[in-house]
């Protein structure tokens, strides 16, 4: 920011025939790649989107999920391991976290995480929900959600401690979204 303050002054100061001069190409980082997916409910009911960004590092993925969507407090989510969403009463179809090394479940495990750990969501009272993780688990390449049988994002009835197995206790699975 302070450099940019500094190039902002200094433009102010050149001669206007050099500040017409086109800007030089600077180049810019790649567009990161783009997903959404709808989350859907216990009903199969649509109650809000997913959307992640998948940059070099790391994805970002945006939840929005319309009033009523949820049950308000905080609510576990993961990336679990298979995109099928079919059987909303369980989402069990979805399977297990991806996890392709075998590590402990948990943000807060010191054997921990694995790739599908994410940090909790809060629902408002009308059951709302906007939010923003981000992960290492990349979207696409080796070891990405996109693999042959995709995965799918998943939300939680309660919050997830980060720390013990299989899950940090965080409950049935009431929202699904599928990845592929
Ligand atoms: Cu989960
Ligand atoms: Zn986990």
């Amino acid at each position: 920011m302070r450099r940019f303050l500094s190039v902002i002054a200094l433009l102010g100061g050149v001669a206007p025939a050099i500040a017409q001069a086109p800007a030089p190409a600077t180049p810019q980082p790649s567009a990161p790649q783009t997903y959404e997916s709808k989350v859907v409910n216990g009903k199969g009911e649509t109650i809000g989107t997913i959307t992640i960004r998948d940059g070099a590092s790391a994805l970002v993925l945006r939840l929005a999920i319309q009033p009523g969507g949820l049950p308000p407090g905080w609510h576990g989510i993961h990336f679990h391991a298979v995109a099928d969403c079919s059987d909303t009463e369980k989402f069990e179809k979805s399977k297990s976290h991806v996890n392709h090394d075998q590590s402990k479940h948990g943000l807060l495990n010191p054997e921990g995480p694995d790739e599908g750990d994410l940090p909790n969501v809060y629902a408002n009272a009308d059951g709302s929900v906007n939010a923003e993780v981000s992960s290492e688990t990349p979207l696409t390449g080796e070891g990405g959600l996109k693999d042959a049988d995709g995965s799918a994002f998943l939300i939680h009835a309660n919050e997830d401690d980060h720390t013990s197995q299989p899950i940090g206790g965080a409950g049935p699975r009431i929202g699904c979204a599928v990845i592929k």
